[in-house]
């Protein structure tokens, strides 16, 4: 034996990502030291060892700061015990008084399957109260209630393989570019590889759009006009599948008469959703005339007052023309959370009971009978915002939150917020000791496990169940969710139905559910998962559902010939309703204001707002417009807007952007309270829901905007904790290597020891004022190496940014200091504009240049810059920059 070889590192950890619901598979590797290196699983089916921007930077969003690790009560550390005595009590009491319809519990798509099987069984077969809703009602619930009408269940037909072996994929309301970076990577190789086409429906010109071979700017809400058109015009082409629709549909006649009154032809068409004719003609001759076609769609259809019509509109075509379950075609609904679909497997929904069963007498029986459940709810419960309405009014009055920050990302987001104080009950099971939610008044705060720290199943976007695996030990008192659920459980009298130790033995109980009195009846079956052993457990490999008792595991589809989960077994077409938008733009609020998400952020940046790296393409909340509406509204790119709508305001950078549409403002949802002075875009959000679904319009609220002006912008960066903002201070926190960032906009310059509390007497502070230029810059040395620094002048101070905050606890040479303080910017030229590589921190002057020198596409410039050359999710943004420069300088071209 060699006494002398190097310890071999122990294998990394197989697990899977906790963002988006494409589900890739990652490899974890701790350092012991409480992080991890991270990289992707070159052996998961759903990224092949890819990952993106956020995935790769899972390892920088490991650190205990900031973390929940001990239980509280009012404020005030407590024991397990006393915590958990307090949840059970405080739901025995308000139970015992005031009835089932009192208490609620509001989960989330980012819970594993066997917490939020624990979680659902307590309150809706012991508890009695089918108030157990999720933020997945903001997420899914559109996809959900169009699959049922359409499908009688909440099916998924397609795999992912389907993406790479389509002739044409059609995304509906889905920047995958960002919010599904692996599978979009994935849908473009196989453009290139297969010459597939692209077409992208949305209102603003995405970086997904950017990609297209054909964008769609189409009006916010209006898809289901568009999908009628197609229909009509697939009618009127000869392109239906009469065999399908003869052999397995019903309702076909009603839904094309109804689509003729709403759509009668591609003028009509292309008039209503604001589109011009020969796009919209183009079009329908592509899905005419090409068989293998998948229509993607995420939030731009399930976000919406028509929700579950563009839902079935999107259906409708794929059944008349048969091209369901079949290799390269269906309709493919894009999850977003990690476990979004394993939430509804569960039954977490409140309209659903559990293992895609819901509330019919047979199925409570049923569900009664296994569960051996001694108080059933017997009817749906409420759905998110009428749930919070309910606390508003005061008649839910004790509610538990678990994995998720309704203060923020419900509509009206300041309504809930204040609701959430009314509670008498309010229980939040976090990660994180500080959010807007445990901010409303959270009574009781149980210290959840983490990422990395807990073990269990989600379910992604393909059906597909893959394992959460730990490789970090729990950090102080932090426990799974699923044991926290037990504990309160055996405290109201039910430890013997929850008495699991494992998530194996709740993951068992779970399957065995799904097949329990099945016999085919329902789509989702993993009764071959029932009886795995806890190694069989550790080990599972991923797997795609159904998974019967005795079947042979294999990737699978569904109805490509028939079989649908409704009483006759047909798929049913349904005639969509006319559009009535929501709320239409009035002279008050003129816009609509569309939501949704950036590249690098991942909802209300608890996690991602950690990583440095992150922190780099898009730092600050914003509002994107049209030039036109901006001259209008007198509003400057790099400036200021205040929008407003009759529910909030907001104050945010302003992104002139030609790709915007007419009319329409877009706005990130990331910021909150705790990372930003004005940015808490949900506050603005009105509450118009989906009359089948419940889910909330999120995409089209009548809003307003006028310029603000301040006198000063800047940023602080500092080592050590950075100061409490003054109050009139416009501001957002971004995440620096090394350190802490504060971007700011103000009207009278702040004091150094406001924002830079932590200076010594022995700092060295080195200093440069020009009042004319109302400009201050200050770099603070300690031990020789950058401490803090502190820019303020009148224009925003990128150049200066982008390069201090790599230089935190480095030492910097006089004629840089020089440079900077002077110039500010840095001397050699480095560094130069917002960061658009994140992986291999690649500037925007960078690729400007290799641009410049000749590199003519996007491998040329990764030859040259490294950028995109790692995750691929900047590539967009790097052929757009190729395009825009050879468009304004052709001599590249
Ligand atoms: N980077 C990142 N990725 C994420 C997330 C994240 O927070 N950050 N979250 C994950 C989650 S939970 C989700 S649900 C998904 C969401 O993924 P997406 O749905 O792709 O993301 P959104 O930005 O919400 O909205 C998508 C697009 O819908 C468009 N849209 C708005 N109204 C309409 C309309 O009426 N019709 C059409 N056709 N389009 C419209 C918007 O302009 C927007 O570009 O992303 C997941 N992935
Ligand atoms: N205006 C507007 N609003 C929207 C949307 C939009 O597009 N526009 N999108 C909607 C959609 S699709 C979604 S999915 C929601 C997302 O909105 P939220 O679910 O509210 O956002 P997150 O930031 O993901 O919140 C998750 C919280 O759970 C904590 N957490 C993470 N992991 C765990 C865990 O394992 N256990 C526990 N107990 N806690 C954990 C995190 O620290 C964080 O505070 O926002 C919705 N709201
Ligand atoms: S695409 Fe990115 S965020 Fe989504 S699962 Fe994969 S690595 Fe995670
Ligand atoms: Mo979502």
């Amino acid at each position: 034996m060699n006494i002398h070889a190097p310890e071999q590192p122990a294998p990394p950890t197989r697990t899977t990502c906790p963002y988006c619901g494409v589900g890739c598979g990652v490899l974890a590797q701790p350092d012991r030291m409480g992080g991890a290196t991270i990289a992707g699983d070159p052996d998961h089916p759903s990224n092949f060892g890819r990952l993106c921007s956020k995935g790769s930077a899972l390892g920088e969003t490991l650190s205990l700061e900031g973390r929940l690790l001990h239980p509280a009560i009012d404020g005030a550390r407590a024991s397990w015990t006393d915590a958990l005595d307090a949840t059970a009590e405080g739901f025995r009491r308000v139970l015992d008084e005031h009835g089932p319809g009192a208490i609620a519990v509001y989960l989330s798509g980012q819970l594993l399957t066997e917490d939020y099987y624990a979680a659902n069984k307590l309150f809706k077969g012991f508890l009695g109260s089918a108030n157990v809703d999720t933020n997945s009602r903001l997420c899914m619930s559109s996809s959900v209630a169009g699959h049922k009408r359409a499908f009688g269940s909440d099916t998924v037909p397609g795999t992912y393989r389907d993406l790479e072996t389509a002739d044409l994929l059609v995304l509906v309301g889905s920047n995958a570019a960002w919010c599904h970076p692996v599978l979009y990577q994935r849908m473009l190789a196989a453009k290139v590889a297969r010459g597939a086409k692209i077409v992208v429906i949305d209102p603003r010109r995405t970086a997904t759009a950017e990609e297209a071979d054909l964008h769609l700017p189409i009006e916010a809400g209006f898809d289901s006009a568009l999908f009628c058109g197609l229909l009509v015009a697939l009618a009127e082409r000869g392109a239906l599948n009469d065999g399908f629709i003869d052999s397995h549909t019903s309702n076909f006649t009603a839904a094309l008469d109804r689509a003729r009154e709403i759509a009668p032809d591609v003028a009509a068409t292309a008039a209503a959703c604001g589109l011009n004719p020969t796009d919209v003609e183009t079009f329908f001759d592509l899905f005419a005339a090409t068989e293998r076609v998948v229509t993607l769609y995420s939030q731009g259809v399930n976000q919406s007052a028509q929700g579950s019509d563009k839902v079935n509109a999107i259906v409708n075509v794929h059944l008349a023309t048969g091209r369901i379950g079949r290799e390269g075609m269906g309709p493919f609904s894009l999850t977003g959370q990690p476990n979004a679909m394993g939430g509804r497997e569960v039954g977490g929904l409140s309209n659903q009971l559990a293992a895609h069963m819901g509330f019919d007498v047979e199925s409570i029986e049923k569900v009664r009978r296994f569960w051996d459940a001694p108080r059933m709810a017997r009817a749906e419960g409420l759905k998110a915002v009428d749930m919070f309405d309910a606390v508003e009014r005061g008649e839910i009055r004790a509610l538990w939150v678990m994995g998720t920050n309704p203060a923020v990302s419900l509509p009206r987001a300041d309504a809930a917020r204040a609701a959430m104080r009314n509670l008498e009950h309010f229980v939040v099971s976090e990660n994180v000791a500080s959010n807007d939610t445990l901010g409303a008044g959270a009574k009781i705060r149980l210290p959840a496990a983490a990422w990395g720290e807990k073990d269990g199943t989600v379910t992604n976007s393909e059906r597909r169940i893959s394992r959460q695996r730990a490789f970090l030990a729990l950090p102080g008192q932090a426990r799974p969710d699923w044991w926290i659920v037990t504990q309160v459980a055996s405290r109201l009298g039910f430890a013997e139905a929850f008495d699991w130790r494992t998530p194996g033995e709740v993951f068992r109980e779970h399957a065995a559910l799904s097949a329990f009195e099945n016999n085919g009846g329902r789509d989702f079956d993993i009764g071959a998962l029932a009886d795995l052993d806890t190694r069989d457990y550790d080990k599972l490999e991923p797997i795609q559902w159904p998974a019967k008792t005795g079947a042979a595991r294999k990737e699978t589809r569904f109805f490509a010939k028939g079989g649908f989960f409704t009483p006759d077994r047909r798929a049913r077409f349904v005639a969509v309703e006319p559009i009535t938008p929501a709320a239409t733009p009035t002279r008050t609020f003129p816009y609509r204001l569309n939501t949704g998400r950036i590249r690098d952020q991942w909802h209300t940046m608890t996690r991602t707002g950690r990583s440095p790296r992150l922190a780099s393409h898009i730092i600050e909340p914003f509002i994107e417009i049209h030039p036109a509406d901006a001259a209008r509204e007198g509003l400057v790119d790099g400036g200021f807007a205040k929008v407003s709508s009759s529910h909030g305001e907001a104050v945010l950078r302003v992104r002139v952007e030609p790709g915007a549409r007419q009319g329409a403002l877009f706005a990130p949802i990331h910021w909150t309270t705790e990372t930003s002075s004005d940015g808490r875009v949900g506050a603005l959000v009105h509450a118009f829901v989906d009359p089948q679904s419940g889910q909330p319009d999120a995409k089209a609220t009548p809003a307003a905007v006028a310029p603000v002006a301040f006198a000063r912008q800047g940023f602080a960066l500092a080592r050590g904790a950075l100061g409490e903002p003054p109050a009139q201070m416009w501001w957002a926190k971004a995440a620096a290597p090394k350190g802490a960032g504060l971007l700011f906009a103000c009207d009278d310059a702040p004091a150094l020891e406001t924002l830079l509390p932590g200076l010594e007497r022995d700092d060295e502070i080195v200093d440069f004022v020009d009042p004319a230029r109302k400009s201050y810059r200050a770099a603070i040395f300690r031990d020789g190496v950058l401490e803090a620094c502190l820019f303020v002048g009148a224009g925003r101070q990128e150049n200066a940014w982008t390069h201090l905050r790599t230089r935190l606890g480095q030492p910097l040479s006089e004629g840089q200091i020089r440079s900077l303080l002077l110039a500010g910017r840095p001397s050699d030229g480095a560094a130069s504009g917002p960061l658009v590589c994140a992986c291999h921190g690649v500037p925007k002057g960078v690729i400007e240049g290799a641009v410049r020198s000749g590199c003519a596409d996007a491998t040329a410039v990764g030859a040259a810059t490294r950028a995109g050359t790692n995750c691929g999710s900047c590539l967009p943004e790097i052929r757009r920059m190729l395009a825009s420069m050879r468009a304004l300088e052709p001599a590249l071209a």
